[in-house]
């Protein structure tokens, strides 16, 4: 049985998040979470660069139920590199209300393409975060987006705004749905209408095949989460910046916990003050329905849209 041992500061998933006071709407999508291991089950990838804690499908599903979620979508977590068995298990069991995003190599058959499709799979991560995985050469990255968009599968993109310029031209030549990690990791002690953040939105007004996440607040915010005095009004730095993105592209964004939140250093969140974020970046209940439901099932679960 394998034994791991967690990364040095590692922050464990919040056991006892709060009842969120933002009702969510019927059939809300989380469209990005992960599960880790259980390491004895699943175990963690000889190159990743972190050994997190367990989280499971059972206590994804518990969370899901408990925020008022209806469905999730289960991103392949870089601890597990490009063995995508725990998430592509989760999906199994999750009654048909589990989508997933695969870690693939250039390697992957097709026989192994198709049983992650009936698994429920529907795209594939490509990561250019530096401290999580080691470098992968573009001309593989883009026969590996030629071969998923005959199924019908998406790309998912996961940078840090800086690196926007130079991974542009790659971006703009996949053939398929983008859908953007965290609004493209912008920082948000820069101005809303700076050049940084008007890079990001031209990509999108430019693109309509690019959507994004307006998710991670907890991860973006140099403000952080309110003090422990019953305020639930966390990460305003990030409301104007999400709000932004929502209100110019309603129909291509999506929203989701990033449960077990990875690698956050410097507190964890309480999953029920994330979902009390939502409203205030998608003000109306049409933008909300948009967001949660709408725009995720017609990518995730387009036959039941
Ligand atoms: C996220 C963010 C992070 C980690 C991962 O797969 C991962 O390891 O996505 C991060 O460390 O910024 O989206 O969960």
């Amino acid at each position: 049985m394998a034994n791991f041992e967690k990364t040095l500061g590692w922050l464990d998933w919040y056991a006892g998040p709060s009842k969120p006071e933002f009702r969510l709407p019927p059939g809300a999508v989380d469209a990005h979470c992960h599960v880790f291991g259980p390491g004895d089950e699943f175990p963690f990838a000889p190159e990743r660069k972190y050994t997190p804690c367990d989280a499971s499908k059972a206590q994804l599903f518990a969370l899901r139920d408990h925020l008022g979620f209806s469905r999730s979508v289960i991103v392949q977590a870089t601890c597990h590199g490009a063995d995508n068995r725990a998430m592509a298990d989760a999906c199994r069991n999750s009654g048909g209300r589990a989508r997933g995003i695969a870690t693939v190599k250039r390697n992957v058959t097709d026989a192994e393409l198709s049983l992650l499709h009936d698994a429920g799979v529907r795209g594939v991560r490509f990561n250019f975060i530096k401290r999580l995985v080691d470098f992968t050469p573009k001309d593989e990255l883009l026969e590996i987006a030629g071969r998923i968009a005959s199924l019908g599968w998406h790309v998912v993109i996961y940078f840090e705004a800086q690196d926007l310029p130079e991974l542009w031209d790659f971006f703009t030549a996949l053939p398929t749905t983008v859908v953007v990690d965290h609004m493209g990791r912008p920082d948000v002690t820069k101005p809303l209408d700076g050049p940084e953040f008007t890079l990001f939105l031209d990509f999108m007004s430019k693109h309509d095949n690019v959507w994004t996440k307006v998710s991670c607040p907890e991860r973006l915010s140099v403000s952080g989460p309110p003090a422990l005095n019953g305020e639930r009004n966390a990460y305003r730095d990030v409301v104007p910046f999400a709000r932004r993105v929502v209100e110019t592209f309603p129909d291509r964004v999506l929203w989701g916990t990033d449960w077990p939140h990875p690698n956050l250093k410097s507190h964890m969140p309480d999953d029920g003050l994330l979902v009390d974020f939502i409203p205030h970046v998608a003000l109306t209940p049409e933008l909300q329905q948009k967001l949660l439901v709408t725009n995720p099932m017609r990518l995730y679960w387009p036959e039941e849209s």
